[in-house]
């Protein structure tokens, strides 16, 4: 009989290749280049310590994180409007994987680490490290987290007394059961950009000082978080409010009583997304959420300035560490499947394409790791006046462009597994979906391109001088190295027309400017990465794929707004020209 024949194809026996898959490692073991950049960067006695935790946390991520954040992907949350009996609950339900990352965070002190300052200016760069583990394995748990991160940011910039002392105290806490997260609703429906015009709602005075929120929040992320930070127009007796910017404030609030019922809160549905499932994100109406006020009146976006910070910041880790993640299974991929009678890693074209992706995300990892150094010095008032023009200037730059690379790096990343990269039960497609957002969410590309833009205005000069001196600082080592020789000539060269740009473009007025303003923010990232990886691989410690990724880097166009202007895109005419192009007919 066929049976007896062992026939491969009969009955329920389906063949006898079976593909093997793709598994993660250790995370931290298999990242020479970031182990190679702690090295360089942090003294002895910290970078002993900080490894050894990352290399037991790369541990447990694969171990235990990994597979909690798939049970969140699999199992989304859900609205409970009411309950058996008929009353209006509103109930988030998360899943038990979900609840569960809470604790870990706090155990593993993922936001406390940051303000225990434990290794002074490197505290940042060591939480970064570990958030850069954690984020593709997490199940989204990075946006409670980022948020948590810039409430108690802003906390502690405006002063950690009264109510918010309790709250930074929640934020900050390793104990999971004390452990809170916040959200952070901004965005109503007339505008998520532009929130000086969009924002209707309006908070009213109480008699003991705190007020009542009427509002519509249109999108509210991780909204199970135990508090938020918001914004609201503050209505006088006469009802009267007033608009734009000037009229915003800051508001706290707890989104439970003590007995654990909403705070005047009606959560009216959950958003129907592309990616970031995992998340809860609501629709919410306040009427008469009680809450505090924070900042001055009028002062709110000014204060909201922090979080946006910091969870750009954090917008930053997830598209780097999501590049790192989808290189580190391809690699792993191409070291198994076969095919056209070899491995695929033994096809040169293969490797050229992954050796693309390898370079933007090492540009990008620096990118990262420069700015958390940044946020470091900041926060242990070791800054100089160049360290906080940079931060200030490259968070948005580092927000809009890595945003950007993560969609390109990950849709190629799984091209690589051909077919196997876009079957949803691989577990690979899923960084695609929550890659998307990167560029959306805690402001989108042209926004974050226009805040380069109010950086640069608010500093008569001085950002942009500091970018220059800071890129000149870091080619100084790799000038001397004669590999690296022609690329930072490059470096300089676009450097040069980027000088010579800024002082055409002030003659031809603001539209000009904003009409430049995403090519400027591209090249000022070009540069800075290029300025990173040529510093990086001049480094003793160095190794030659640091050489060939600098070399390759500083190739493409350095200066994409040299060109774009000379190819008229910042005339007065392309105005009226892309409108007409874009709705011809
Ligand atoms: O999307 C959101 C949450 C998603 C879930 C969490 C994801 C976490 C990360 C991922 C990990 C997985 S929350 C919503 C985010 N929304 C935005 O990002 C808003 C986008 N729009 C903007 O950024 C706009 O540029 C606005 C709203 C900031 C513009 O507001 P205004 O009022 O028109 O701006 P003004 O008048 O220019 O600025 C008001 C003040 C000024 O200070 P003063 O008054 O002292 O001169 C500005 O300098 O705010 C200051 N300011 C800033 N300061 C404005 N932006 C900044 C900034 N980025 N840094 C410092
Ligand atoms: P719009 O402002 O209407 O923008 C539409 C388009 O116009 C964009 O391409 C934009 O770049 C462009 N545009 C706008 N202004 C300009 C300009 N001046 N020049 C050139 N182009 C411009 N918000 C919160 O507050 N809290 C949350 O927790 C939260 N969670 C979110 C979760 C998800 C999954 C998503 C997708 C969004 C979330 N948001 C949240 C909202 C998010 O921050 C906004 O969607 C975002 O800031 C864009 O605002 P908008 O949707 O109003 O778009």
């Amino acid at each position: 009989t066929l049976q007896e024949l062992k026939v491969p194809f009969a009955r329920t026996e389906t063949g006898t290749f079976f593909q093997e898959q793709p598994r993660i490692g250790n995370q931290y073991l298999e990242d020479a280049f970031l182990q190679r950049y702690l090295k360089t960067h942090l003294p002895s006695q910290v970078l002993e310590k900080v490894s050894l935790d990352l290399e037991r946390f790369g541990a447990r991520v694969t171990a235990e994180i990994d597979s909690l954040g798939r049970e969140c992907e699999l199992n989304p949350p859900a609205l409970l409007h009411y309950d058996a009996w008929g009353r209006r609950v509103d109930h988030i339900v998360t899943c038990p994987a979900w609840k569960r990352m809470k604790e870990i965070a706090a155990e593993e002190g993922l936001i406390a680490e940051a303000y225990e300052r434990k290794y002074s200016i490197w505290s940042r760069v060591q939480q970064v490290s570990k958030l850069y583990l954690y984020a593709p394995s997490a199940g989204l748990f990075t946006c409670p987290l980022a948020m948590t991160d810039g409430a108690a940011k802003v906390i502690e910039s405006l002063g950690i007394s009264g109510p918010l002392a309790k709250a930074f105290g929640h934020l900050t806490s390793r104990d999971p059961k004390k452990f809170w997260t916040s959200g952070q609703w901004m965005t109503e429906r007339k505008g998520g950009s532009d929130v000086a015009s969009g924002t209707e709602s309006v908070a009213r005075e109480q008699p003991d000082g705190t007020y009542c929120l009427y509002g519509f929040k249109w999108f509210t992320s991780a909204t199970d978080s135990d508090m938020t930070l918001t914004l609201a127009r503050i209505m006088d007796a006469q009802g009267r409010v007033e608009q734009g910017s000037k009229g915003l404030s800051l508001f706290f609030l707890e989104v439970r009583d003590k007995e654990g019922k909403l705070n005047g809160i009606e959560v009216q549905r959950l958003k129907q997304k592309l990616g970031t499932r995992q998340v809860p994100t609501a629709e919410l109406l306040l009427d008469g959420s009680k809450a505090h006020r924070i900042s001055a009146e009028g002062r709110g976006v000014a204060s909201i300035a922090n979080m946006l910070t910091i969870t750009r910041i954090h917008n930053v880790i997830s598209a780097v560490a999501g590049m790192r993640r989808v290189i580190n299974l391809a690699r792993e991929y191409a070291s198994k499947r076969v095919v056209f009678g070899k491995l695929i890693k033994d096809h040169p074209l293969h490797m050229q394409t992954m050796a693309r992706l390898e370079v933007e995300t090492r540009g990008a990892f620096l990118m990262l790791m420069e700015i958390a150094r940044l946020l470091g010095l900041e926060e242990t008032k070791m800054a100089s006046e160049q360290d906080l023009h940079l931060l200030r200037l490259l968070t948005p730059v580092a927000k809009l462009y890595t945003g950007k690379q993560a969609i390109a790096v990950i849709s190629e990343g799984l091209e690589c597994f051909g077919g196997q990269g876009y079957m949803e039960d691989t577990g690979l497609p899923v960084a695609l979906r929550d890659a998307q957002v990167l560029t959306i969410w805690e402001g989108t590309t042209n926004i974050l391109s226009l805040d380069v833009l109010r950086s640069l205005a608010k500093s008569q000069g001085q950002v942009l001088a500091a970018f220059c001196s800071g890129v000149q600082g870091k080619l100084e080592l790799a000038s001397s190295i004669s590999e690296l020789e022609s690329s930072v000539q490059l470096l300089q060269d676009a450097l040069h027309r980027l000088g010579q740009f800024t002082q055409r473009v002030g003659s031809k007025g603001a539209v000009a400017m904003e009409l430049a303003a995403r090519d400027f923010a591209y090249t000022l990232a070009r540069i800075y990465t290029g300025a990173l990886l040529l510093e990086h691989a001049a480094q003793p410690d160095a190794s030659s794929t640091d050489t060939y990724a600098a070399q390759r880097w500083c190739k493409q166009d350095l200066c994409p707004i040299d060109s774009e202007e000379k190819a008229g895109c910042y005339d007065d005419k392309a105005v009226s020209m892309d409108t007409y192009l874009v709705y011809e007919g």
